[in-house]
């Protein structure tokens, strides 16, 4: 009897012993987690730029907005407070959103806007991914001026795979208008001209010593000879890909979009909207002080564009002389430099591309216009207003309630799920193309995927208006780029050219001018995520589209609960 109490009693130690020992395995690996709370109060501050004081509209009074900081694993919990006079919603651009596409942000597709006076709290958790990433709004074109870094550090204790730099810098690339940016998208919308250009491009806020009233603010890096920073640079642009140089300096890229990549050297980057890069750059140079610059990359012909350059200083510690040395940055049409550039890029990790393909889409991407009767809601060309299009849908955003509302709680009558999974009429894509094709028809068109699909997609490019390079982000994923090319895609000649083995994976890819480029993912997160040109104005135009990812089997593969405070519509 005593023996089996002792048995029964070890019986239940081991169970408890094994309770306590599975609870310390899991709070060990877990105990380098952290959550990290933040306030965002969205709010107008006055701010000086180009001679004029002006209020803006900022996150905590600051421009940049605050820099967010975690490790991969981590938490964030953001209370956005709205005390600005317009609608908002915040947007984490990049970050995967596994399961919370309500945290995503973008305004009638996973939520409705925070109006002023409201609060929203955006709850995600950083899943497998490291890396510079960066947060916006995403309602109108208020980015231009809330908008901030997001850095995601590895794991406790690991490595970065390149030597531990000695210190790193965000640079923030971005483009300020002398007017109110609402303002300048009332007129063009009312108009269907296009935009007006920026007036300036700024680098972490300062356009910096070419501009009026900027010198004595210009921003400046200081390093110390010898030493190697990390620039994690972020093309914040609302409407504007831009190249990026620093004088007399090799800059070795390591990472882009939060992936790491096979180090390679160049002297100047190229980046769209919504991209990020980063590089390391070693101060190797004579003390002294030299530019970094970076003005545009546009590739639309005979469109207007903002044709000048930031200027930010990297300044040695112990430097002599006083003028900094001018840095020399392609021409604004420079698509060579761009192109020997971004085929570079190839991912660091080899071997995970699927080759098994059940979703196959071609989606044409680009300009149109629509015909009008002259007067002064007509003042695109020759009497037409600005649109564009994927496939010929111009994308509408629906104003009831988002998209994804709609979808959970079965809201009829907001979307319907029939974009076309290849363009309705085969043209030349990028030859001349008959007037009779360039006017689209409108829609809030979704694309359904079944979860876990493996789905290739052909971006085109077409010549309607213009050819353009434009940066396609894609909302909760990143993607294989495969394949890249310029005229129109040929399945038999350019499949064969793909990079199955180490294609560079990203969130938003510059779909080249007067061509194509091919990405991959697995439809592994289920929700509605956009997919849109990242040109502010393209999108506004229609440049969109967004995918319904069906769930998958139980709650792991499931759009999760929407949280309490989502906004109402
Ligand atoms: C756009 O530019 C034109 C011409 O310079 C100017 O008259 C107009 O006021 C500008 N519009 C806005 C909203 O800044
Ligand atoms: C842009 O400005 C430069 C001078 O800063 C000038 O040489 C060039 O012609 C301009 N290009 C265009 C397209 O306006
Ligand atoms: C770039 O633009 C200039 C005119 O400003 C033109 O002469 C030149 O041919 C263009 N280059 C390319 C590659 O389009
Ligand atoms: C506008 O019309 C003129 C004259 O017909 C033509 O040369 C030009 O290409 C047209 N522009 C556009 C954007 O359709
Ligand atoms: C483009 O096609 C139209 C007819 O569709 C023709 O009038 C025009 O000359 C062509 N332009 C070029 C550059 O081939
Ligand atoms: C787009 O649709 C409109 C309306 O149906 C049509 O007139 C136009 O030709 C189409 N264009 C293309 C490129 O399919
Ligand atoms: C703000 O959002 C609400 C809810 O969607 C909408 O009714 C209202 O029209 C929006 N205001 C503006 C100025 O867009
Ligand atoms: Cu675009």
């Amino acid at each position: 009897m005593a023996l089996l109490n002792v048995i029964t009693s070890m019986q239940q130690c081991n169970i408890h012993c094994f309770a306590i020992f599975v609870a310390m395995i899991l709070s060990l690996s877990f105990a380098s987690a952290e959550t990290h709370y933040h306030q965002f109060v969205v709010e107008a501050a006055p701010v000086k730029r180009l001679c004029k004081t002006r209020n803006i509209i900022t996150v905590n009074g600051q421009f940049p907005g605050p820099t967010l900081e975690a490790r991969d694993g981590d938490s964030f919990v953001i209370n956005v407070v709205n005390a600005a006079r317009y609608n908002v919603t915040l947007h984490w651009h990049g970050i995967r959103q596994m399961r919370t596409p309500w945290a995503d942000g973008p305004e009638y597709v996973t939520q409705c806007p925070i109006q002023p006076g409201a609060s929203y709290t955006y709850r995600f958790k950083i899943e497998n991914q490291e890396g510079t990433l960066w947060w916006h709004a995403h309602s109108k074109w208020l980015r231009a001026t809330v908008y901030g870094a997001l850095v995601i550090y590895p794991k406790l204790g690991v490595p970065y795979p390149f030597p531990m730099p000695e210190r790193e810098i965000p640079i923030l690339l971005g483009e300020w208008w002398d007017r109110d940016i609402i303002s300048v998208l009332r007129q063009s919308k009312f108009t269907g001209a296009a935009p007006n250009v920026s007036d300036a491009y700024t680098i972490n806020g300062q356009p910096g010593d070419l501009y009026r009233c900027s010198k004595k603010e210009t921003t400046k890096f200081n390093v110390r000879s010898g030493e190697t920073v990390l620039l994690r640079i972020i093309n914040a642009a609302l409407d504007q890909e831009l190249f990026f140089t620093v004088a007399n300096h090799m800059l070795t890229v390591v990472g882009n979009d939060a992936a790491y990549n096979k180090p390679f050297q160049t002297m100047v980057i190229m980046l769209g909207p919504g991209q990020t890069t980063n590089v390391l750059l070693t101060a190797n140079q004579p003390a002294g002080r030299y530019y970094i610059a970076a003005r545009a990359y546009a590739t639309a012909q005979n469109a207007p564009f903002d044709n000048t350059t930031a200027t930010a200083i990297l300044e040695y510690n112990n430097f002599l002389s006083q003028r900094p040395l001018m840095a020399t940055l392609p021409r604004f049409n420079d698509t060579a430099t761009a192109t020997a550039y971004t085929s570079q890029v190839r991912s660091l990790s080899s071997g995970k591309v699927f080759t098994r393909i059940d979703e196959n889409l071609f989606f044409t991407v680009g300009l149109g216009l629509v015909n009008c009767q002259p007067g002064p809601r007509c003042q695109g060309p020759n009497n037409t207003r600005f649109a564009a299009s994927m496939n010929n849908v111009s994308f509408v955003f629906p104003r009831r309630t988002s998209l994804l509302q709609a979808y959970y709680q079965n809201i009829g009558g907001v979307y319907t799920t029939d974009f076309p999974r290849v363009p309705p009429v085969a043209f030349d894509y990028t030859g001349n193309v008959s007037r009779g094709l360039w006017q689209p028809r409108f829609g809030t068109k979704l694309y359904k995927l079944r979860f876990g699909s493996n789905v290739q997609i052909v971006l085109q490019d077409t010549a309607i208006v213009s050819t353009e390079d434009h940066p396609m982000h894609l909302h909760g994923y990143h993607f294989f780029v495969v394949g890249q090319g310029f005229g129109n895609f040929n399945p038999r000649r350019d499949t064969a050219r793909f990079n199955l083995v180490d294609p560079p994976l990203r969130n938003t890819i510059n779909v080249p001018v007067g061509g194509w480029a091919v990405i991959r993912f697995v439809a592994d997160n289920p929700g509605v995520w956009l997919m849109h040109c990242h040109i502010d104005s393209h999108l506004t135009w229609g440049l969109g589209m967004a995918f319904l990812v069906e769930n998958g089997i139980g709650e792991l593969q499931s759009v999760a609960a929407p949280p309490p405070d989502l906004p109402p519509c």
